[in-house]
């Protein structure tokens, strides 16, 4: 936003009107035990505007019907609203084209898809496969089962006790054998940003394809696929205000044109005999089956509302909150920060001397307070730390310093309780 002041032309600072935005949120406004909710765990799932809500019920209302399937009125319409959220989501990630955004259920689902489908194209008995030590179970599991498959190997980038991985041992780690990296660019559990761009470009070096797990980057600032280099870039809808259901796999196109199909099924394919099967154009060789067609649209509302708030005046709010609450939460006599990265976004995990994060979690709920409590779905994470779970508050732009006050006042009496 550009102001004439006199002569001069000043940049304001990029500002979010957090009371209009949270009107937008009409969950935002309901209470839970008889208080205000205190909404902050937008890492396992973020809250849905008022414009994505209405994106997913019109669908329903004026537009229902399958895609790619029909001639009929209906479904020319779904088709090009499906086919809309695309272009959307092609443009939020800066992809070449819509042929390279594969829509899927979920981070989980694309994840799935690139280690059946590389995996079975590319890595062979004695091949390696390079994770980090931060990585989510959704983000570990699938190159487990790959490696178990085909007798392969996975190999693990260690991470410093701050939640910083180490680049050291990641140069180290590759090597002619690697096949494939797959790494988050911000931890779920520690809100580490991974210096994603560096590792790609040290990947690249060698020839080494690189999957970057952007669930957790994608609601608090924007992913450039092409300006970091990313081979495949994986996220979720629901994570960043779209509904349950959509995920997206961005996948390089000369890439992907040389992976075999991942699911068989309908809308896939070009021809089907019982001889043989042609398959159909990218991304629809990727997509087998009826889509999430209204999730998928919900997903274009979410994109278009963060556009009109602004990925700068995004990050500039958040980054002010989330270092608000480190501060905060950190001067609280008997808790401890779990993580203390170089470079954070959304998520503060911390311990409270004496009180196990289950009963932190359950009092805090009688608070009005929703954070989670638990592994996080990083037992690694969990065991490099020595900890059984940890309590994390997660952040999103209608967060307020109020809420992370009342978060302080409420792990407060948590101490009380526990003291007594
Ligand atoms: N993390 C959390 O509370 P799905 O479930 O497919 O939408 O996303 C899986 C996933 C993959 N990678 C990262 C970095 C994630 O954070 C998640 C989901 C949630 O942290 C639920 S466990």
């Amino acid at each position: 936003m550009e102001r004439e002041t006199g002569t001069m032309t000043r940049i304001a600072k990029p500002t979010i009107d957090v009371a209009a935005v949270r009107r937008d949120f009409p969950i935002l406004a309901r209470e839970v035990h008889g208080k205000p909710l205190v909404y902050l765990d937008n890492a396992a799932t973020s809250q849905k505007p008022r414009a994505v809500i209405d994106a997913v019920s019109g669908y329903y209302e004026s537009a229902n019907a399958n895609v790619h399937r029909g001639v009929h009125t209906l479904s020319v319409l779904a088709t090009e609203m499906y086919e809309g959220a695309r272009e959307k989501t092609r443009a939020l990630v800066n992809a070449a084209e819509t042929a390279e955004i594969v829509f899927t259920r979920g981070t989980t689902e694309a994840i799935n898809l690139v280690a059946s489908s590389f995996g079975q194209a590319r890595v062979r008995p004695g091949d390696e496969v390079v994770i980090s030590a931060m990585e989510h179970h959704s983000n570990i599991v699938p190159w487990q089962l790959l490696c178990q498959r085909a007798g392969a190997k996975l190999r693990v980038v260690p991470m410093e006790k701050s939640g910083d991985l180490r680049l050291d041992e990641y140069r180290k780690l590759l090597n002619e054998r690697t096949r494939i990296v797959a790494v988050a660019h911000v931890c779920n559990s520690l809100g580490t940003v991974n210096p994603i761009a560096e590792m790609i470009a040290i990947a690249h070096e060698r020839d080494i394809p690189v999957l970057v797990d952007g669930a957790q980057a994608v609601p608090h600032f924007r992913a450039d696929v092409r300006a970091l280099g990313a081979d495949f870039y994986a996220f979720s809808g629901h994570k960043m205000f779209g509904p349950t259901g959509a995920g997206v796999l961005y996948a390089r196109r000369a890439l992907l044109e040389t992976l075999p199909p991942y699911q068989g099924g309908g809308d896939m394919i070009a021809s089907v005999t019982f001889e043989k099967t042609t398959y159909n154009v990218l991304p629809h060789r990727f997509e087998a089956g009826t889509p999430d067609i209204a999730a998928a649209i919900g997903l274009g509302a979410a994109i278009d509302y963060m556009d009109a708030l602004g990925s700068d005046a995004i990050e500039a709010y958040e980054g002010e909150l989330v270092a608000y609450a480190v501060d905060a939460l950190s001067s609280i006599p008997g808790v401890t920060l779990v993580g203390t990265p170089k470079h954070r976004v959304g998520v503060v995990s911390f311990t409270i001397e004496g009180v196990h994060p289950h009963d932190a979690g359950m009092i805090l709920d009688h608070e009005g307070i929703a954070i989670r409590a638990g592994h996080h779905c990083t037992q690694p994470v969990m065991d490099f730390y020595g900890v059984p779970a940890t309590n994390r508050a997660s952040f999103a732009f209608y967060n307020t310093r109020d809420e992370v006050d009342r978060l302080v006042g409420a792990i407060a009496k948590v101490r009380e309780v526990f003291k007594s």
